[in-house]
């Protein structure tokens, strides 16, 4: 799709989620936030709270800390997602079993309201909506404008409620300006 994006030079708004269990996982968290901040054509808008989160698929794995941000951006879907693919390789991105621990993931969720199925990117992510790790923390930042708010509030509750995946708010962050988070 993206080679024919009708890209016009608005931006869209993308939401992204980032985990980490391997290494010093908030420090992790705090430097990818303040790295896509800082990327030229990427802005942090929203910044959900940090959850603790016990592992889904292998769970003979420590804890995650989980969260998501809202971006603003002029790229287009494949070069955001290439940006964050670049970005965990800057961050000394290390996983050495394909569902196990790993220093940093970035995942690209949603690109506004976008519908795509490529090889290299699927959106909305495929497994979104399973996944509560995933659905507390975009419920903090998502919009409710967006076509999938009303699915991702009422999963997220449920996830809650239901608690089975373990998670606990683990930190609330105030997001001020450019590569500026700080703990409250
Ligand atoms: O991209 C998903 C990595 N991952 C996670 C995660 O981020 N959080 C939790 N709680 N479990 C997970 N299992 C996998 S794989």
């Amino acid at each position: 799709m993206d080679e024919q994006f009708p890209f016009n030079g608005a931006q869209a708004e993308a939401y992204i989620a980032l985990g980490s269990n391997m290494g010093d996982r908030e420090q992790l968290l705090l430097s990818a936030i303040a790295l896509i901040d800082a990327h030229p054509a990427i802005e942090v808008s929203k910044v959900s709270g940090m959850y603790e989160t016990d592992p889904v698929g292998y769970t003979d794995q420590p804890s995650f800390l989980n969260m998501t941000l809202a971006v603003r951006t002029k790229l287009t879907p494949l070069m955001l997602l290439r940006q964050l693919l670049a970005l965990e390789q800057e961050l000394g991105r290390v996983r050495q079993v394909r569902w196990g621990p790993r220093t940093i993931d970035l995942d690209l969720l949603l690109y506004d309201n976008v519908r795509m199925d490529q090889e290299e990117l699927t959106l909305p992510h495929p497994r979104m909506l399973e996944r509560s790790f995933v659905l507390v923390p975009l419920n903090d930042v998502m919009d409710e404008s967006h076509q999938l708010y009303d699915e991702v509030s009422a999963a997220s509750r449920a996830a809650l409620l239901d608690g089975k995946e373990g998670i606990t708010l683990w930190k609330i962050l105030n997001w001020r300006s450019a590569s500026e988070p700080f703990e409250s």
